[in-house]
């Protein structure tokens, strides 16, 4: 009772696709708060956390961490934001995922931003990446690609059937790719 409303938009897309990019763009424009699930995952690991060493193993190996945890970073950053718009990057990657932050939150994410990218460009950028990523090696990014075909592409799909994804063509440059993501955002503008 007296909840104001959360909105939660998922941006989802294959390693490399353009995600966190995309992200700090649209927060610039239209009052968001950019929640990477990955960097939550990171900033754990060097906090020197109990679950440090379990989330850098997985990571290395390009597995996805158990719900729980991840969700427990996501919820506490949403807390601690002060925001009520939320673009949660990287997440969810797995059914797994999905269930336990609708189960877990009640949140209904608004619609899903999907960037969509052939692997060939994905592991162009990521081998050219300068950024010390323990995954962006070609070994971790071959598991990296499986992963997100296996486990990912199902929770698009999932939230394909309800009508609520946004796919966007991210081979383009970064302008381009963004013009095309504030014709969808239009509705948010600040
Ligand atoms: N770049 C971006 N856009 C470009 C464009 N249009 N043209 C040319 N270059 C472009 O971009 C990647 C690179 O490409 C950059 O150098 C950029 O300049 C350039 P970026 O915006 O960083 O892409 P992004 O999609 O964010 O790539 P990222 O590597 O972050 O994606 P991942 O999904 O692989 O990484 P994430 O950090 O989300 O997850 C890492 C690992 O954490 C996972 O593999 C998993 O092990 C774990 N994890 C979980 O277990 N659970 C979670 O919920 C989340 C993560
Ligand atoms: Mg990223």
């Amino acid at each position: 009772p007296g909840d104001k409303k959360i909105t939660v938009v998922f941006v989802l897309g294959g390693p490399g696709s353009g995600k966190g990019t995309q992200c700090a763009k649209i927060v610039e424009n239209y009052g968001f708060t950019h929640l990477s699930a990955g960097d939550l995952l990171r900033a754990e690991i060097k906090s020197g956390s109990e679950n440090g060493t379990m989330i850098s193993n997985m990571i290395k190996e390009g597995k996805i961490v158990p719900a729980e945890v991840t969700i427990d970073l996501l919820k506490k950053a949403m807390i601690g934001s002060g925001n009520d718009r939320f673009l949660i990057d990287g997440f969810p990657r797995n059914e797994e995922n999905r269930a336990a932050f609708e189960n877990g939150t009640k949140i209904e994410p608004e619609f899903i931003l999907f960037f969509d990218c052939p692997e060939e460009e994905m592991e162009r950028r990521l081998l050219s990446r300068n950024q010390e990523r323990v995954d962006d090696n070609i070994e971790t990014i071959r598991k990296r690609f499986r992963v997100f075909v296996e486990s990912s592409l199902p929770v698009i799909e999932h939230y394909e059937l309800k009508g609520k994804v946004r796919k966007v063509n991210a081979t383009k440059s970064i302008e381009e790719v963004f013009e095309d993501v504030k014709i969808i955002f239009a509705p948010f503008h600040t």
